[in-house]
């Protein structure tokens, strides 16, 4: 795939790049997708019955200068995708749409159990450990990233190959 620079200043030329999103850091557990400043780190999911909703999870990172937002999420395994918040009100958790979520500029926001997620609605297929799930994330700038959301086997992320320094009791210390 051949490299393309995006400017920022150009969001039609960051529409045209669309389907150029490239996967920067690959292995079979865990990617990276970045286009222009905007990063898509790690989307996961899990286990889903057809008919039933999906959840999606990943990190959105803006290393641009302007703000931006994810505005819409679009899946072909999907009826829908809702962007939701939870949070605990009264020890009970509950779930709010959301028409965008802001990502600032030198920021990460992440959906994670509990915190921001995806909600694919109506699956038209069972998702299933090991499948990929393509979607594609259209940000306010006019971004659009194509993905694509790895199902793990249980409640947590795909297992991560192991990161350098992990477990490492010296950093409790400094
Ligand atoms: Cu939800």
């Amino acid at each position: 795939m051949a490299a393309i620079i995006i400017e920022e200043y150009a969001p039609v030329k960051v529409l045209f790049a669309a389907a150029a999103a490239v996967v920067i850091a690959s292995s079979a557990q865990a990617a990276s997708y970045r286009l222009g400043g905007l990063e898509v780190i790690q989307p996961w999911s899990r286990p889903a019955a057809a008919g039933t909703t999906g959840v999606g999870y990943m990190t959105l990172a803006n290393h641009g200068r302007a703000p931006d937002a994810l505005v819409s999420v679009a899946s072909p395994v999907a009826r829908k995708v809702e962007m939701h918040s939870s949070s605990m009100a009264g020890g009970i958790m509950r779930m709010d749409r959301q028409e965008k979520v802001a990502v600032p500029p030198g920021g990460q926001v992440a959906f994670a159990p509990g915190a921001y997620h995806l909600m694919l609605v109506g699956l038209t297929k069972p998702l299933k450990a090991g499948d990929s799930v393509h979607a594609t994330l259209t940000f306010a700038s006019g971004a659009k990233l194509k993905v694509d959301f790895k199902v793990g086997g249980g409640l947590g992320p795909p297992a991560m190959p192991p990161m350098a320094g992990m477990g490492n009791m010296d950093h409790m210390t400094h």
